[in-house]
C-alpha cells in the first residue's frame, strides 16, 4: 500500500488514537509487507525495536571489534601503497560503526548503553573477529573472505524494513565491496608469486574459510531469530540461503587463485545448481561466540582500554558541544 494513501488509515495520530493494539499491530505488519520503511517516529511494537537495537548495534560493535585483527598489520604492511589501502580500510569499518550506532540511537538507546552492554558480554559481535591474524595473507583472507560474506550478508539488509538501518547499508555495501577486492588482490598477488607465498595465502585460506562461514549464524531450524526477523523483514534472507550464496561465488575464485577450499566434501550439485559442503564445526562455533574463542579475551580488554583511555576526549567533545549549545541559545 503507498505511504500517503496508508498514513491516512495508520500513521494519522487521530485515528491511531482510536486503534487498540490489535489493530496497530495488523496495520504495522501491512505496512511491512507493503515494503514500506518505519522511520523511528513511527509507531512499532517494543519487540520489533529492541529486535532492531539488538541486531544493528552487534553489527556495529563487529565493524570496530573488526578493526583490531587488521589494525595489528598496518605497521607491517609490505608496502606504503598496501599500507595506505589496509588504513583507508579499517578507517572505513570505524565509520561503519558510527553510522551504525547511529541508526541504533534513533531507535532510543544512547551509545554509552551499547559500549556497556559489549563490555558486560550483553551484546554480542561476530565470532570470525576472535581469531588471530598471524601474518600478511591473513589480511587477504579477510579482505576477501570476511568482507565478502559480510557484502553478501549486507547487500539484502539494504532492503531491511527500518529506514536509518536499511540507508546505512547502501554506503556501507559500496565500502565493503571495495574491501573484498582488496584482499583479492592480496591473495591473487600471493597465489601467484613464490612458492612461499602461495603457502602463505593457501595457509590462510585453510584457517579463515569455515570463520567465514560461521558469520552467517546458524543453520536456520536453530536460528532462534529469524522467524521474527523475516516476518518483520528485518532479515531478508535466511542465514543458510546467504551462505550457500557466498559459497557459490567463492569457490570459483578459489579456483582462479589455484587453492583449495578446505573441505573434502566440497562438491558441485548438478542438481540443486550449488556446492555442496561438509557441515560446520558447531562446537566451536558455540565456543567463540560464548566467550572462548582464541582472542575473545584479548579483544575484549583491549577495548575495554582503549574506550577508558578515550574518556578525555568523550569528555572535551561534550563541553564543546555544551559550550556552542550555551553560545546558541544566547542569540
Ligand atoms: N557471531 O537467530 P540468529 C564486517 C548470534 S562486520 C556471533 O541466527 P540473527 C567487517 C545472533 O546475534 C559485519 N554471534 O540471529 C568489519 C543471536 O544472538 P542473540 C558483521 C552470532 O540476528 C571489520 C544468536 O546468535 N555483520 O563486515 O537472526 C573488518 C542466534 O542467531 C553469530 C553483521 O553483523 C556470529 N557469527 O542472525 C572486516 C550483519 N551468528 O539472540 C569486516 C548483521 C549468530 O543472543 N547481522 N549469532 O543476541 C545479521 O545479519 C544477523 O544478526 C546474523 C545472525 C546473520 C549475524
Amino acid at each position: 500500500m503507498p505511504r500517503k494513501q496508508h498514513r491516512a488509515g495508520y500513521y494519522d495520530k487521530k485515528i491511531a488514537k482510536r486503534m487498540d493494539i490489535q489493530e496497530k499491530l495488523h496495520a504495522f505488519q501491512q505496512y511491512i509487507d507493503a515494503e514500506e520503511k518505519i522511520e523511528p517516529k513511527d509507531w512499532m511494537p517494543e519487540e520489533y525495536r529492541t529486535h532492531n537495537i539488538r541486531q544493528i548495534s552487534q553489527h556495529a560493535h563487529s565493524e570496530v571489534i573488526g578493526m583490531q585483527p587488521e589494525g595489528n598489520w598496518i605497521t607491517r604492511a609490505p608496502t606504503l601503497r598496501a599500507k595506505k589501502i589496509l588504513l583507508a580500510k579499517i578507517q572505513d569499518e570505524a565509520g561503519h560503526g558510527l553510522y551504525l550506532y547511529s541508526a541504533a540511537e534513533t531507535l532510543g538507546i544512547s551509545r554509552d548503553e551499547m559500549i556497556q552492554q559489549l563490555h558486560t558480554g550483553k551484546a554480542k559481535y561476530s565470532s570470525v573477529f576472535n581469531y588471530p591474524t598471524l601474518n600478511w595473507a591473513d589480511i587477504g583472507a579477510i579482505g576477501w573472505l570476511v568482507d565478502g560474506a559480510a557484502v553478501t550478508n549486507q547487500l539484502s539488509l539494504r532492503r531491511t524494513s527500518f529506514g536509518p538501518y536499511a540507508r546505512a547499508m547502501f554506503r556501507i555495501c559500496n565500502e565493503e565491496s571495495f574491501h573484498q577486492r582488496q584482499g583479492y588482490e592480496i591473495m591473487l598477488k600471493m597465489a601467484k608469486g613464490t612458492k612461499d607465498q602461495k603457502e602463505m595465502a593457501q595457509d590462510a585460506l585453510n584457517r579463515w574459510w569455515w570463520p567465514a562461514l560461521m558469520m552467517f549464524g546458524p543453520h536456520d531450524n536453530q536460528s532462534s531469530r529469524t522467524t521474527k526477523g523475516m516476518l518483520w523483514k528485518i532479515k531478508r534472507a535466511g542465514n543458510d540461503e546467504l551462505r550457500q550464496r557466498f559459497i557459490d561465488k567463492t569457490v570459483p575464485q578459489s579456483e582462479f587463485l589455484g587453492l583449495t577450499i578446505p573441505d573434502a566434501a566440497l562438491s558441485w550439485n548438478e542438481t540443486t545448481g550449488h556446492y555442496d559442503t561438509g557441515e560446520i564445526n558447531w562446537d566451536e562455533f558455540n565456543r567463540v561466540v560464548a566467550g572462548d574463542g582464541p582472542c575473545n579475551r584479548e579483544r575484549m580488554d583491549h577495548h575495554k582500554r582503549v574506550h577508558e583511555e578515550g574518556a578525555w576526549v568523550r569528555a572535551a567533545a561534550a563541553a564543546f558541544a555544551d559550550k556552542q549549545k550555551g553560545m546558541a541559545d544566547a542569540f
